[in-house]
């Protein structure tokens, strides 16, 4: 028998010892929840939200411990789409027109060039048209909450070439999140649109599956796609931004005044990061020249006209249906198509 003293000391210790440090952890909290996103840690969506979360922490006394997951590290977005939908993660941000593969009138705040800017942006989104696809999302069983974090107006950027005026965008390679809204769109250029998750957009530019890819000048910076791409051309094309969605049996799971203090604080981490956003962009080009970006400001007017001429706005007006297109409408302050 090799068992001795010793050994039974050391086995019978072991068990406790290990049970300690679970309780001691982040398990003392009653919910344990788990929040996934898309970006890189830098980007101000994660550093608002980990400020939401210690405060949160503490303002429920330890109770509710959220973890963030940034830069896909559970999935690429359809992926983690499902999670939110079965409860794998409890919390989720995505853009509206990915999340119209779920919900579809989601994707109606994208429409091409329907923002002139952010002045329309948030009162649209903090009102009517928010609230209408609030309601869309909450018949899907996703609980949203009330403020849409900011992505951003989106630029397309290349490694072939600028992308000057709408002739530039015929036959282009690009990548396009999944999403009919983006397909659609790239389509009526009469671009080749790829759909890429975003957890693969780099390595796609890198081995040059792609041309290029479009996304705001935060993302272009934080995710350092300037590394594989040369040209960013400033087409503001379309306003997009990121919903943040719960599972709906873990948020109920939570006590009322829980939930209170959860969603105070993720909304007004949303409100700071929309500023945050827009200090980015007003600084970012610069900087991404530094790095060696050659920049150029589009002729946007005839990007417009040929999603006009291509029957883009009618097509998407028959999708969304009249009631909410009027709201879009009446959001921007202009008829569209
Ligand atoms: O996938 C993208 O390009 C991104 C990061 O902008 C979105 O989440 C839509």
């Amino acid at each position: 028998m090799k068992i001795n003293r010793r050994t039974l000391v050391l086995g019978a210790s072991a068990l406790p010892l290990v049970s300690t440090i679970r309780y001691a952890g982040a398990q003392t909290a009653e919910f344990n929840y788990k929040y996934a996103n898309n970006l890189p840690i830098s980007h101000p969506m994660n550093v608002r939200a980990q400020e939401a979360v210690d405060k949160i922490r503490e303002e429920t006394g330890g109770r509710v411990a959220i973890q963030i997951f940034p830069s896909n590290q559970l999935g690429a977005d359809t992926d983690m789409l499902s999670q939110v939908r079965s409860g794998g993660v409890e919390f989720f941000t995505l853009s509206p027109l990915i999340l119209s593969t779920l919900v579809s009138n989601a994707s109606i705040s994208g429409i091409g060039f329907a923002f002139p800017s952010y002045d329309q942006v948030w009162p649209a989104m903090d009102g009517e048209l928010g609230a209408y696809v609030r309601g869309e999302i909450e018949k899907s069983n996703l609980v949203v909450m009330e403020k849409i974090w900011d992505n951003g107006f989106r630029q397309i950027t290349s490694s072939v070439g600028p992308i000057n005026n709408a002739d530039d965008l015929k036959g282009f390679k690009i990548r396009v999140p999944v999403s009919p809204l983006w397909t659609s769109m790239f389509t009526a250029f009469e671009s080749a649109p790829a759909s890429i998750n975003f957890a693969e957009v780099y390595s796609a530019l890198q081995t040059g599956i792609v041309d290029g890819q479009e996304n705001p000048l935060a993302i272009i910076s934080t995710a350092k796609l300037y590394e594989v791409q040369k040209y960013l051309s400033v087409t503001n094309h379309m306003w997009d931004g990121f919903w943040f969605l719960a599972n709906k049996r873990a948020w109920e799971r939570l006590p009322e005044d829980l939930r209170e203090i959860v969603a105070k604080n993720i909304n007004e981490a949303a409100v700071k990061e929309r500023e945050d956003v827009a200090a980015l962009n007003a600084s970012l080009l610069g900087e991404l020249e530094k790095q060696g970006m050659v920049i150029n400001q589009p002729d946007t007017a005839t990007f417009r006209q040929k999603l006009t001429d291509a029957g883009f706005y009618g097509e998407w007006k028959n999708t969304y249906g009249e009631e909410a297109w009027a709201i879009l409408e009446k959001a921007v302050g202009t008829k569209l198509g």
